[in-house]
Order: C-alpha cells, then sequence, then structure tokens
C-alpha cells in the first residue's frame, strides 16, 4: 500500500508511503483519495492529518510517469489536490521533511500546515525543464507571497522551513514530535466549525505586481537561455494575478502539458536520473560494503594534484600532499591558498574558514608520511616511467586495504595496477581540470578492481560532489576516446575547406561551451600533438590530418604562445582569426590534394556530434561504459555538451538512430571517409525502430 490510514482521538491520521521519496504516482494518488473519503464518512473522525513516512513528506510528481498513461489517470494530482481541498473537515498537513513540487502543492491543498525545522520546501519543477503543474503557481504565491513565491518558483531551489515561518505558508514551525503537535492541532481546529481556510481564496497582495513581475522576466531572459520553462513559470503566475484563481490554474495545465512534452524537459529529467543511475554500477550491488577513508594522500602538487586536494579538504577530509621538491610543494601549497583567497574575496568564504582548509593540508617530501592514508590519489606527470615509479613506491609505504588511485588520463590502468602486488586496491580516479569545479569525475575500473574499493569511491565521490561515472579501461576512457574522433573530424573538415572560427560558431550555435579550435588553444595545443605522436606510433594505420601538425611545427600552440588557431593580444583570451593561420589551412589543403569546398554548419555540427556518438556506440558494445546514459553525463558534466540536448547519445535517440545511420554512412562515402567505422549497435538499434535509451 502506498498510502496507510490509522485514527488516533478522532483523528485520522493519512501515511504517504511509498519509498524512496513518496512520490505520488496513481497508487498514492488514489490512497489519498480513499483516506480523505474513509475519513469523511466516519463520523468519530473531526479532522485529519496528512503526512510522510521515511524520509520525505513528499519529493512530488513520480517523474518515472511522466509521459505514460499513469501520469493522466484519474485520480490525477489536481484531483487529490481537489479533495483534500474540499474536505469539510480540516486537513492538516505534517511536514517532516522534503515537500517539493507536487508535494508542496499537495500541502498547499491542505487547510493548516505545520512543518518541522530543517524541512527542504521547494517547487523544483523548472529543473526539469516543466512548470509546477498542481496549482503551485497560483497556490504559493497567495501563501508566502508574489516575490518570495516567483523566486522559488523560477530558481527552482529548495528553502529550508524554518526561514518560512510567519508567512501563510506555516501555522507552526514545531520543535520536537511534529506528529503528535499535528494531531493536537488537528483536534483543535477539528473542534471548530467550518469552512476552513483554503489557501486559494487568499489575495495576492503586492503594492506593483506588474512591474515586479517585468522585473522578473528580464533577469530570466539572461539566465534561461534556451530553455522554455521558467519564461512560462512566470507566465503562469502572472495569469493568476491579472485573472483570478481558476484561471490561472487553467493555464497553468496548460503550460505543463506542453512543456512535459519538450526535448528540453526530456533532456533534464534524463541527468535528473542519468545522475543517479551513473552511481550504480550493474555487478556492485547497493549493499557492498565500504572502506572507511578518514585520511586523504595526494601526490603531485601541481594543477591537479591542488586541485584534487580541495576537494578532499572542502568536504573536511585531511590531504597529505607530497611533492619531490621543496619549492614545487610550496608553489603548489600557496596556488591553493592563493584560489581560497579568490573565493574569500567573492564573499563566498570566511577568512575562518580559509584557514581552516589550509590547516586541513599536511605538506610533505617523504613517502613514509603516506603510511596512515586510507586513500591516495596519484596526479604526477603521464609517462608511465614515472607512474612505475610512484606505484612501486607506493606498495612499499601504503597501508593494507589502502586504495591507490591515478588520474591518469591515457594510460592502461592495468598496467599500472602491476606495478603493486594489490592490484584489487588499485583504480582509476580522473579528475578534468581545473579539478576543483568541474563536476565530472572518471571512475576506472581495472582488471583486478575489486567492488568494494570501487562501492568507496562511488561513495567519496558523492562526499565530494562530483558525478561520477565508471569507465573500463581502454584508450583515453570515455570522454577523451569520444573527444580524439570529434577533433578528428573537426581537422578533416579544416582540409576540406572550412576554417577554425566556422567550426566553432556552427557547434558553438549547437550549444557547446566552446568550440574544438578555441578549446585548443587554451588546452594548448602541444597536448594533442603529443598524443597524436603517440598515436602514429601504436596505430600507423590510423589516418589522421596532419594539419594540426603544421600549426605546432611553427610553434603556435595557443594562448600561451599568443597564438594558435586564432591570435590573442597580450592579456586578452578573446579569439581573433588569423590570416597567417588562414594562408597555412589553404596551403595545406593545396599540398595534400584536397579541394577545398564550402562546408554547411549543418554538416560540422553532424560530423562532430555523430563522431561522439559513433565512438559512444562502440564504447556500450565493448562494455567500457554500461549504459548509455553514463556516457552523457560524462559529455554534460565534463565536456561542455549543452544540458537543453541532454548529451550524445539521448540527441542521438532524439534525431534517430535510422537518420544517424544514413548520415555516417553519406560521409563514409565522402573523402576521409575511412574514418567513419559505423558501429555495429546503431545498424542493429535502428534497424529495431530504437535508441540508446530505449
Ligand atoms: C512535479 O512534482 C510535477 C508537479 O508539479 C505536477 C504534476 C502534475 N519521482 O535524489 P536521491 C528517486 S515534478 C520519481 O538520490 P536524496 C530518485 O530517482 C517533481 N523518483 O535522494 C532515486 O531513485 P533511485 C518535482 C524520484 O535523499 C531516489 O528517489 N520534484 C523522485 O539525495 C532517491 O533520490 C523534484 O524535482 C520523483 N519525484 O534526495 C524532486 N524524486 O534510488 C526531485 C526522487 O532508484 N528529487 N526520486 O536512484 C530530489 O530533489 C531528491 O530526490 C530529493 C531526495 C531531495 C527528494
Amino acid at each position: 500500500m502506498a498510502v496507510d490510514y490509522t485514527t488516533r482521538d478522532g483523528v485520522a491520521v493519512i501515511t504517504l508511503n511509498n519509498p524512496p521519496v513518496n512520490g505520488l504516482g496513481l497508487s498514492t494518488r488514489a490512497g489519498i483519495v480513499e483516506g480523505i473519503e474513509r475519513a469523511l464518512s466516519d463520523a468519530s473522525v473531526t479532522a485529519i492529518v496528512l503526512t510522510g513516512a521515511g524520509k520525505a513528506f513528499s519529493g512530488g510528481a513520480d517523474i518515472t510517469e511522466f509521459n505514460t498513461p499513469k501520469a493522466t489517470q484519474e485520480p490525477t494530482l489536481a484531483t487529490a489536490i481537489k479533495v483534500v481541498e474540499g474536505s469539510t473537515k480540516p486537513v492538516v498537513a505534517a511536514i517532516h521533511s522534503v515537500a517539493m513540487g507536487g508535494g508542496l502543492e499537495l500541502a498547499l491543498g491542505t487547510h493548516y500546515r505545520l512543518a518541522a525545522p530543517g524541512a527542504q520546501i521547494a517547487l523544483p519543477e523548472v529543473k526539469l525543464g516543466i512548470l509546477p503543474g498542481a496549482g503551485g503557481t497560483q497556490r504559493l504565491p497567495r501563501a508566502i507571497g508574489l516575490e518570495a513565491a516567483l523566486n522559488m518558483i523560477v530558481s527552482g531551489a529548495p528553502v529550508m522551513s524554518e526561514k518560512l515561518a510567519g508567512t501563510g505558508l506555516f501555522d507552526e514551525v514545531v520543535e520536537g514530535d511534529l506528529l503528535e503537535a499535528a494531531i493536537a492541532f488537528a483536534r483543535k481546529v477539528g473542534a471548530q466549525a467550518g469552512p476552513h481556510p483554503r489557501v486559494r481564496d487568499r489575495k495576492i497582495e503586492h503594492p506593483n505586481a506588474e512591474g515586479f513581475i517585468q522585473f522578473a522576466r528580464n533577469g530570466v531572459a539572461g539566465v534561461a537561455k534556451n530553455f522554455p520553462a521558467p519564461h512560462k513559470c512566470i507566465d503562469a503566475v502572472e495569469a493568476g494575478v491579472k485573472n483570478g484563481f481558476d484561471k490561472g490554474l487553467a493555464f497553468e495545465r496548460e503550460c505543463f502539458v506542453s512543456l512535459v512534452q519538450t526535448p528540453e524537459s526530456r533532456a533534464l529529467r534524463h541527468a535528473f536520473f542519468g545522475e543517479r543511475a551513473a552511481s550504480k554500477i550493474p555487478d556492485v550491488p547497493s549493499d557492498t560494503p565500504v572502506r572507511d577513508i578518514h585520511q586523504v594522500a595526494v601526490i603531485g602538487a601541481g594543477t591537479m594534484g591542488g586541485g584534487i586536494a580541495m576537494n578532499f579538504v572542502n568536504a573536511g577530509l585531511p590531504v597529505t600532499l607530497l611533492e619531490t621538491k621543496q619549492d614545487a610543494l610550496d608553489r603548489g601549497v600557496a596556488t591553493i591558498r592563493k584560489n581560497y583567497e579568490g573565493t574569500v574575496k567573492k564573499g563566498k568564504l570566511t577568512p575562518e574558514a580559509l584557514e581552516q582548509r589550509m590547516a586541513l593540508i599536511t605538506p610533505t617530501l617523504s613517502y613514509e608520511d603516506l603510511g596512515n592514508a586510507d586513500l591516495i590519489i596519484e596526479a604526477v606527470f603521464e609517462e608511465l616511467g614515472v607512474k612505475e615509479q610512484v606505484f612501486k613506491r607506493l606498495d612499499e609505504v601504503a597501508k593494507q586495504g589502502a586504495i591507490l588511485a591515478s588520474n591518469t588520463s591515457t594510460l592502461d590502468l592495468n598496467r599500472i595496477a602491476a606495478f603493486t602486488k594489490r592490484p584489487q586496491d588499485v583504480v582509476g580516479m580522473h579528475f578534468f581540470s581545473p579539478a576543483n569545479v568541474m563536476k565530472l569525475l572518471e571512475v576506472v575500473r581495472g582488471r583486478d578492481t575489486s567492488k568494494d574499493v570501487l562501492a568507496t569511491v562511488m561513495k567519496i565521490a558523492k562526499k565530494i560532489r562530483k558525478t561520477a561515472v565508471v569507465s573500463g579501461v581502454c584508450d583515453g576512457f570515455i570522454g577523451n576516446r569520444m573527444i580524439e574522433q570529434y577533433i578528428r573530424q573537426a581537422l578533416f573538415m579544416l582540409e576540406e575547406g572550412a576554417l577554425p572560427a566556422q567550426v566553432d560558431r556552427a557547434i558553438e550555435k549547437f550549444g557547446f561551451a566552446m568550440g574544438p579550435f578555441r578549446m585548443s588553444d587554451l588546452a594548448g595545443n602541444d597536448i594533442g600533438w603529443a598524443i597524436r605522436k603517440r598515436r602514429y606510433l601504436e596505430h600507423p594505420e590510423m589516418h589522421y590530418s596532419k594539419i594540426a601538425d603544421r600549426l605546432c611545427e611553427t610553434g603556435r600552440f595557443g594562448q600561451k604562445t599568443g597564438g594558435g588557431w586564432y591570435d590573442y593580444k597580450a592579456g586578452d583570451r578573446t579569439a581573433h582569426p588569423s590570416k597567417l593561420v588562414e594562408e597555412m589551412i589553404v596551403a595545406f589543403s593545396k599540398d595534400v590534394g584536397a579541394g577545398r569546398r564550402k562546408i554547411s554548419d549543418e554538416e560540422i555540427v553532424e560530423r562532430l556530434v555523430f563522431a561522439l556518438v559513433n565512438e559512444g556506440a562502440k564504447i556500450l558494445e565493448e562494455g567500457i561504459a554500461s549504459k548509455a546514459s553514463d556516457i552523457d553525463m560524462v559529455y554534460l558534466t565534463g565536456y561542455g555538451f549543452p544540458l537543453w540536448r541532454g548529451g550524445p547519445m539521448l540527441y542521438a535517440d532524439t534525431v534517430g538512430l535510422y537518420n544517424v545511420e544514413r548520415a555516417i554512412r553519406r560521409y563514409a562515402s565522402r573523402p576521409n571517409g575511412d574514418a567513419w567505422q559505423i558501429a555495429p549497435g546503431i545498424v542493429e538499434l535502428a534497424a529495431k525502430g530504437r535508441g540508446f535509451n530505449g
């Protein structure tokens, strides 16, 4: 049963009991209606308490039901709320913790509301690309005022219940036993004559509602970008202000129905579930025991090592930071301090907190000091010989059971693990630069990595607020292996007729934060050059455009050398198209006998994005990633793929794999077509009319 019903001293207690978060799916909604009717027909009951079991009052509508028949099957949430609101016996909501989305809307339909302090109150629908669709845009402004309500609805951010004490939302914020207090409250109001107050009957008071709504609209215009939902939130609130409750409610419903079908909402829901799904590893049960992590060590105090250390310090974990030379160690610690000072200047950290964080860092030059670390992360130079020295030394000093992690982005983790006598304790933790900022963490599972090590790393990733995605061992893991194919296409297109600014513009218009050439100039073109040199040796059969090598031969490594694919003025990161580079590109095309042609923006986007999709499909087939949403999470959190498109694999599903296959076959038949070996998975799924996500 999704809802429990009991009575106490003349009060009916209806308890939502639909773990994990009392989502308001069909059976829960039906249970609420049934409970109210039962209470109404029981003459001994004078009032009703509505509450939630477990960790939430309610996390809102059951998102998994969206766009299925259950979502619209009666009783809908609107019906359930109508029944609650229309009850002749007063209904008292008792909110002990989370009341979000439809959960808050349900509470707004009751006659009285009591909350425990610390309960999270939100209308977070906008984060899923929709708007509150069960009266939230109409009732919340009537409960807490127009400004506060609009802020909550447009941002989706949770507010603590105690901050809302004294508003029309809560009759009381109760310390101590909430249920007891709610029952006592219900008995009291149950003895009073009705009708009992309804939020819908209140007025929205504001001295200049129109002006404030316009102000909110201007604010949203700057940040909503490609998302329609924030605008609709404002429209719906405005409709209620101007035309009254019923018309506002009807308009809200209309907006909800249209938004829930948009690709943007689909993408955001995909990301919501994708993030949670990423933390689940198919053959590692959720009750796998984890190792205790109290002390962390990081080897290497460069940009990467320092950023990694900051993550743990921010989470309150002490970190021993090891370098080989005193000056490098001092520099590393000073950089960390400087980073924190920047945060203090922005007002986001107090000077005391800065000192507390710095005090958690123990710099050292000695491996002996790593003996008590539970987790040791190596962030040294990306060269197997260097890793060998580090891991052999770690094997000598690390305590039994310590997790030994490598931050390698390209090297074979199995070979690294083999440098130790404990390959089961070795795992990859691939952070992305800047490591203290970027959300993504690729967790690389070696051949021998034990399940409890994986479970521990996934848990600690959550603690340091990373989105962790498990990758098997292959060159480049999930993210970099795919990006290589994307870059490869970008370079071929230069050879065939495009210029860097055109390629960047096209893909940035598609929604990427930064095109491949601006990105490469930022990261340093020499990095890609070094990787390609290795590739030429390891995979002489693989066909690459040598156009980037020619650029590198002239020393144009990017922003750091004042020029790369673009020109840069000193102290300015603005990319200016370069005449010199343009001439070099045109000359290169001539030298390799490639005729230059006009390449459309559509072709640019298809070739770049489908290169990701094709490699992603191979990564899935090989089991490097266990599900398509994992690949999308890598691209959404680590590579600037536009969130409203949901990641490359969901985007491919939206385009349709049949169309993706046709495009790939078309490009495969053209010059440089040998780079397109279509993934069998795409062909198979397209033939079945399916997508990567079902
Ligand atoms: C809405 O209400 C629309 C209405 O306005 C109109 C309707 C007509 N549905 O996050 P966690 C699952 S839209 C289905 O790890 P926490 C989640 O997938 C809804 N499932 O826990 C996970 O499953 P699993 C508006 C849901 O303690 C498990 O619960 N509401 C829902 O860190 C645990 O989740 C929201 O947007 C749901 N609504 O945080 C709230 N919510 O274990 C979204 C959660 O299989 N939810 N699940 O991986 C949250 O923000 C957090 O989950 C919450 C708990 C704060 C509630």
